[in-house]
């Protein structure tokens, strides 16, 4: 950094180094209840997927048990996890979302 004292300019040892922020891969598991239809309407509504994509990765969950719908901050990762979890909840689905370290 350039410091100023006394009207001088001198150059700091500080490093700003800026780091990414950690980032998680947010999951969609799959289960033996959960319609394919619902899950391919949770890809559109929440990871902004495209529907041919949304089948797509919903039949990935479905033959590999899991896969990976987006990656995100932990917050955002966070938010996606509640919201559709909630949302599955509410229609009484067991579809399950969950979140882990991307590194
Ligand atoms: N296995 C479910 C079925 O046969 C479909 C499904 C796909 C469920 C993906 C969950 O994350 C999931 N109806």
């Amino acid at each position: 950094n350039i410091i100023s004292i006394d009207g001088e300019k001198q150059i700091d040892t500080v490093k700003k180094k800026v780091e990414p922020p950690p980032m998680y891969k947010v999951m969609l598991n799959n289960d033996d209840y959960t319609p394919m239809e619902f899950v391919i309407e949770v890809l559109v509504t929440y990871f902004n997927i495209n529907p041919e994509k949304a089948n797509q990765l919903m039949l990935t969950v479905h033959t590999q048990g899991r896969a990976v719908c987006g990656i995100f901050t932990a917050e955002i990762a966070e938010t996606k996890v509640m919201q559709v979890n909630q949302h599955s909840r509410k229609y009484q689905h067991p579809l399950m979302c969950t979140m882990e370290p991307a590194q």
